[in-house]
């Protein structure tokens, strides 16, 4: 069985109640049959143990912190995080032989699960042009081929060098070290597809792009808004964090368009009251906003704190830290008043009753936090919606004190800390200044290409190397079709990566695959053993170490690859040690804490147990703006209503699939198992548009630049979900959401608003009875 490739058959869709709880014993029950089949027992075992734990490895999975030394639970993981590890832990090979059996055409027909099942890369291959296979290619040829590619472009901005949010602190560094030496800021990461919106709004408004909790603070506010996230699934265990801040006191309000399982009931498979009880209530009210409604939902609890003030003068807002510390309130003031709460209604498809009774909270609470992720993030509107989240936290003093404040809930489990190490196409001048300084050359000043500006200039012929640092691009990336032209058009592809993906599949006329160690794995080098540093969504910097046998011994860790490339590439007049920085990591790093704020004796200080918690401003009353205070903001944008006949599509997670790589067709918490080629959607909605539970339609993208955009063959499942919205899995439906389709501002792909159609193609005769769903 272990060594046996899956085939691409999928069960077929059966349907049941979505779960009104996450996380208990058929959780740890699930992990652990994806474990076995997998890997072996002991290996399982060997790495789990180790996860989130002091010196071992940091979980692969979400960027969700790990609690205080001497606070961890002997398994301080989830189920997916432990599906994560053991599907990079897998048995199963990728070899030459492989792909001499399956040429590149055969790859791009399979499905993304087939890929990933076939195991770990084991060898350089490379596809020359003119041919239709992969076929091997030493390490030393690949790195000549790739430096001749790009030195011989007319510009260093026709190359573009994608990482993705796994990759450690260590090969970031050095990864955008390259490619600035070489003289691009081209530095598209996962990150503009995730958090980006987040970044705008918070740097614009207090000055710095991270959120400014900490466990500690989550766990002690009295009162938590979860806004689009699910965290059930996503971050399983920000859900033991909030039942720890339930037992202290506080109300949870979840804004969701869906009844997430998460965030329904807990039981948490580590508390014997967990496996048998019935579990921890996390939110004490669930507000189905309308998809794009949250902007209004906090315009309305804004005007409605105001004029609490009004009747109580004094009592309401703070006013010593509204004057002492922030500008822009008497214009934001002055437009808050104004929402009409008739609009409000429209936009959010809730009650007066419901918003009232989360004013009612937000009065009677001291320290609150705000919560989100890709349900605002990924919003035409985001940065607006975003900031207006800023102003409810401003107006009553939650920031910056214990138990307050914003929390962007990042994705990636290091996605924060590439960030933080220079991977963004904006870096700021003090950044690039001190790396002239450094290393003696002069970085471009020129902002470079974001994500959907890399797509963009492929298309156009402007861009001509990709090369991504981890990660599934093309899958990731929106408008699939246009995205897949693109690459297709590049003179040289080249990813590194431990698994199969079809970013391999579709690839430009030469195409490089060049297989990583991964997190699970020991990394030796000249010096000896190695170990690489992450940042969590709470800015705590710490150690992660593999202990498993590499898949292949021909695979080399993305720090040895960065440095090779460089070494073959650049001319060698910046003075740039990569032999020492591959030899020992240990120099990496005291370059970096000599260069990136808030690093100083960074080796001797993430080796401590734990690690070190990076300074926030924010939560120190400064708050590095352009004016030197907080800004309240006046904010405008109303939600995306489809035309009749159509419905706005969100895309997005099931809790079995890590991004862009489904591990099952199945999503137990919402009760939809054997097929991802699902559309969710309301009952009435269903009626009105003449369709069935259980249609097949052709979902239609609607979008006004005259392309056909259409992900065939979907079964309509009744679904709670919010009339006019419906939902549907990622990354099948990304060639519904068009290129041209970005938030304001951040440039971030809609990826959770998008107009489609319902194309009736047939109606299954074998589905379950009806009222079976909702
Ligand atoms: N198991 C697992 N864990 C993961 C990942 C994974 O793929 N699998 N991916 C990781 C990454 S990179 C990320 S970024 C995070 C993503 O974590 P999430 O943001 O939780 O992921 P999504 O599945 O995109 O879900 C977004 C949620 O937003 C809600 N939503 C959609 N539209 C709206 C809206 O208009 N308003 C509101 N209030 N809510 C809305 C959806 O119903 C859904 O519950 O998860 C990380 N963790
Ligand atoms: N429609 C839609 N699209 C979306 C989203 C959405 O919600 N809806 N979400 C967006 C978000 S939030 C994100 S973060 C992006 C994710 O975009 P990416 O980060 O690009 O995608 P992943 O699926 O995480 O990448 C998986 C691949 O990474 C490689 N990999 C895994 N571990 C390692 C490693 O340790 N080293 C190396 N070198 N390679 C490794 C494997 O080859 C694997 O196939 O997708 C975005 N796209
Ligand atoms: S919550 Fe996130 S970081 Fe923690 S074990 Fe689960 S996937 Fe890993
Ligand atoms: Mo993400």
């Amino acid at each position: 069985m272990d060594d046996a490739p899956h085939d691409d058959e999928t069960t077929g869709l059966t349907v049941d109640e979505p779960s009104a709880w996450a996380a208990g014993v058929p959780a740890v029950r699930h992990a652990l049959e994806y474990s076995l089949e997998q890997t072996t027992v002991p290996r399982t075992a060997r790495t789990l143990l180790t996860m989130n734990q002091v010196d071992g490895i940091d979980c692969p999975g979400c960027a969700w912190p790990d609690p205080e030394v001497g606070h961890r639970s002997r398994n301080e993981y989830c189920e997916n995080g432990a599906k994560h590890i053991n599907d990079e832990a897998t048995r199963r090979r990728v070899t030459p032989e492989f792909f001499r059996a399956h040429p590149v055409d055969d790859l791009a027909s399979r499905s993304d699960r087939w890929l990933n099942q076939q195991g770990r890369l084991t060898e350089p291959m490379v596809k020359r042009p003119g041919t239709d296979h992969y076929e091997p290619i030493g390490w030393n040829e690949a790195f000549a081929l790739v430096a001749d590619e790009l030195r011989s472009l007319d510009s260093p901005d026709q190359a573009s060098f994608y990482t993705s949010g796994r990759v450690s602190n260590e090969a970031a560094f050095l990864f955008q070290l390259f490619a600035r030496a070489y003289g691009t800021n081209n530095l598209p990461d996962c990150s503009n597809m995730c958090h980006e919106s987040s970044g705008f709004a918070l740097h614009e408004t207090l000055g710095t792009g991270k959120g400014s909790v900490s466990l500690l603070d989550l766990e002690n506010a009295d009162l938590i808004f979860l806004v689009g996230q699910n965290p059930g699934s996503n971050h399983p265990r920000q859900l033991s964090a909030l039942e720890t801040a339930k037992l202290n006191g506080a109300r949870i309000v979840a804004v969701n368009p869906l009844p997430e399982a998460g965030l329904r009931r807990f039981k948490n498979p580590q508390k014997p009251r967990g496996v048998v009880g019935r579990g921890t209530e996390i939110a004490d009210r669930l507000l189905q906003v309308r998809p794009g409604g949250d902007l209004a939902l906090f315009q309305a609890l804004n005007r409605m704190l105001l004029e609490a003030e009004d009747r109580a003068p004094g009592t309401v807002l703070d006013r010593d830290f509204i004057e002492s510390s922030t500008d822009g309130f008497e214009a934001f003031a002055e437009h808050v008043r104004g929402v009409d709460l008739a609009e409000v209604l429209e936009e959010t498809g809730l009650t007066l009753d419901e918003i009232g009774a989360v004013h009612e909270d937000v009065l009677q609470s001291d320290r609150v936090v705000v919560c989100w992720a890709m349900g605002l993030t990924q919003q035409r509107h985001a940065v607006p919606t975003i900031r207006e989240i800023v102003n409810f936290l401003l107006l009553r003093g939650n920031v910056g004190r214990p138990g307050t404040g914003p929390c962007p809930v990042r994705g990636h489990s290091n996605v924060q800390g590439d960030r933080t190490m220079g991977i963004w196409e904006q870096m700021p001048d003090a950044f690039l200044d001190s790396l002239r300084d450094e290393f003696g050359f002069e970085p471009p000043r020129e902002h470079g290409r974001d994500a959907v500006g890399t797509i963009r200039a492929m298309r156009d012929g402007e861009v001509s190397v990709f090369f991504g640092l981890a990660g599934n691009f093309v899958r990731a990336a929106p408008d699939s079709e246009a995205t897949e032209a693109a690459l297709r058009r590049c003179r040289l592809t080249v990813q590194v990566s431990t698994k199969l993906n079809r970013s391999h599949a579709v690839c430009g006329e030469t195409a490089l695959i060049l297989p990583a160690l991964g997190r699970t794995e020991l990394d030796v080098q000249d010096s000896g053993p190695q170990f690489l540093t992450v940042e969590d969504s709470m800015s705590q910097v710490h150690t992660t170490r593999g202990r498993l046998t590499p898949a292949s011994p021909h695979l080399l860790s993305e720090v040895a690859i960065v440095c090779r490339l460089a070494r073959a590439t650049l001319d060698g007049s910046q003075a740039i040690p990569w032999t020492d920085f591959e030899a020992d990591y240990g120099h990496v790093r005291d370059r970096i804490s000599r260069i990136v704020p808030g690093f100083h004796d960074y080796d001797r200080r993430v080796t401590r147990p734990g690690g070190f918690t990076l300074p926030n401003p924010v939560n120190e009353g400064v708050f590095p703006t352009e004016t030197g205070a907080a800004r309240f903001t006046t904010n405008r944008g109303r939600a995306t209503r489809a035309p009749a006949g159509h419905l706005v599509l969100q895309t997005l997670r099931s809790h079995d699939q890590w991004n862009t790589v489904p591990y099952t067709d199945d999503d137990r918490y919402r009760g939809i198992h054997g097929s991802r080629q699902v559309v969710m959607v309301n009952r009435d909605d269903l009626l009105d548009l003449g369709l069935s539970d259980g249609d097949t339609v052709d979902v239609v993208g609607v979008w006004d630049d005259g392309v056909d955009r259409r992900a065939s063959g979907f079964t309509v499942v009744a679904y709670p979900t919010p009339r006019g919205g419906a939902a549907a899995y990622y990354p099948e439906t990304n060639v519904l959401v068009p290129l041209d389709s970005v938030a304001e501002t951040s440039n971030q792909p809609t990826y959770k608003d998008v107009v489609v159609r319902l194309e009736k193609v047939g109606s299954r005769p074998d589905r379950a009875p009806e009222g079976a769903t909702t």
